[in-house]
């Protein structure tokens, strides 16, 4: 039913109703990929969390399912906080976090988090197992735990804050889901990159190792961080029994609005593929006038090419493609091109030669609150957004990468824009409010010319 909605997008997954936040237990399970996601179904605002549930063949077309798991233990009283999902001999395992508020709702200086464990024979309906991992002492944030298996062992990093309030990544070994021993502090925040360390994941992409994590209370200030919470990723090698080897510290992952608590899975062909939560805390959220909130990114696949790490829609994505329209190369002058009247669900992609375009801005625009655009002085792109009417007016950048050529590839979905920049060498990801009647998607430049080279656009399937 919300469908109807001016800001409800037809091809990311968001809640039926409610509230949704970070991604969940993403797996890919008996033929069937599952995402589950931090969802408090009663009202669009954040509560009590669940854990609400849909699934897909295919990543890209999602059929709800009922709430998986919902608070009510004494261990998870106030919430079933975020965790992921394992294939346990054929069951699939939940394990997240248990949450409890000691001194009142939202007093964050006294709280109880536990790791818990629970089941499910059909993959739909899951039985809890109870408390499988309890803090160490000092430490009372204590969340977000994400399974793998490896060395004939299992493996848990949690998200955890010490007591200098620093972020930190706990390693834990075990030899049953029930069954868990301390490793080692896998790696640990500076005094710039965060108090918390949320939602950490650990995984091996070509002969290295990431570790993503998404802190809670960067410090901004002589950084180039641009969100007080923001999801970023060390580099490094690690053997089982051995120290993380860090080879780069914590860079952003995504330099948009709202990217937050991505986690990542493999495809049925091996892929690794990450989804984040495209929100962020703290952010006004128009969309609850619709009584909703939240809603996922397009699943991306992550590859590390010449040193790169890269980020891409998954081909899944390309079967959205409906009406595909080419665009004539051109240089704009001074003007603005209209590609579409009217853009609910659209893909473009632009690839604009530097080396011919001294525009001092050019790129695109929806309506008059959205721009994608190069400047050629900061030498950066930017995603700039003006909602006045919602109090929204900021605006996100990123260097512009090396090189004559710059393709940009665009998704636009009602209330949300993601841009990968020169094959996902950067990404920007934001939601956006355009009214209903200003969509109307147009290249530009100002004072000066742009070379546009090459250029597509589809229209997306809206079904
Ligand atoms: N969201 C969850 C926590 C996690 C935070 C609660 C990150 O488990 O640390 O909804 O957005």
């Amino acid at each position: 039913p919300l469908r109807g909605n001016a800001f409800y997008p037809n091809f990311h997954l968001a809640p039926p109703a409610g509230w949704m936040n970070d991604p969940n237990g993403l797996i890919y399970h008996q033929g069937v990929y599952h995402a589950f996601y931090q969802h408090h179904p009663f009202s669009e605002n954040w509560g009590p969390m669940h854990w609400g549930h849909a699934i897909s063949k295919d990543m890209v077309r999602w059929q709800h399912q009922p709430v998986a798991l919902a608070p009510g233990e004494e261990f998870d009283r106030d919430g079933c906080f975020s965790g992921s999902a394992v294939h346990d001999n054929g069951t699939l395992s939940l394990i997240y976090t248990g949450h409890v508020w000691l001194n009142g709702e939202g007093n964050d200086s006294a709280i109880r988090e536990v790791q818990c464990l629970a089941t499910s024979q059909d993959g739909l309906h899951f039985t809890k197992q109870g408390v499988v991992l309890t803090p160490p002492e000092n430490i009372m944030h204590f969340r977000d735990p994400k399974v793998w298996q490896e060395d004939g062992h299992w493996w848990m990093v949690v998200g955890a804050r010490d007591a200098s309030d620093c972020g930190q990544v706990l390693l834990y070994k075990g030899t049953s889901l029930r069954d868990w021993t301390f490793d080692r502090v896998l790696a640990k925040a500076d005094a710039a990159s965060g108090y918390m360390w949320e939602c950490p994941d650990f995984f091996p992409l070509g002969d290295e190792n990431i570790l993503m994590c998404s802190p809670q209370g960067i410090r901004t200030q002589g950084h180039d961080y641009q969100n007080l919470f923001q999801s970023g990723y060390l580099r490094g090698h690690w053997q089982p029994g051995h120290h993380f080897e860090i080879t780069q510290g914590f860079m952003e992952l995504d330099h948009g609005h709202d990217f937050y608590a991505p986690q990542s899975f493999t495809a049925a062909d091996g892929r690794r593929i990450i989804i984040a939560w495209m929100d962020m805390w703290e952010s006004v959220m128009p969309s609850k006038e619709e009584g909703w909130a939240g809603c996922l990114t397009l699943p991306r696949e992550l590859t590390l090419r010449d040193g790169k790490l890269l980020m891409v829609p998954v081909e899944e994505v390309c079967t959205l493609r409906r009406e595909h329209r080419p665009l004539t190369p051109c240089v704009l002058k001074g003007h603005v091109q209209q590609l579409s009247e009217n853009a609910q669900a659209t893909e473009i992609i632009l690839q604009w030669d530097l080396s011919h375009s001294d525009a001092e801005r050019f790129g695109i625009m929806l309506g008059d609150g959205l721009s994608v655009f190069v400047d050629k002085q900061a030498q950066r792109l930017f995603l700039s957004r003006d909602y006045s009417a919602y109090g929204i007016q900021d605006s996100r950048s990123v260097v512009l990468p090396e090189g004559n050529l710059l393709e940009l590839r665009v998704y636009i979905d009602r209330s949300s824009v993601e841009v990968f920049v020169n094959q996902g060498e950067k990404t920007l990801s934001s939601r956006i409010y355009p009214q209903p009647d200003k969509r109307a998607l147009s290249l530009f430049a100002e004072k000066g010319q742009a070379m546009l080279s090459q250029g597509d656009s589809w229209t997306l399937s809206t079904e």
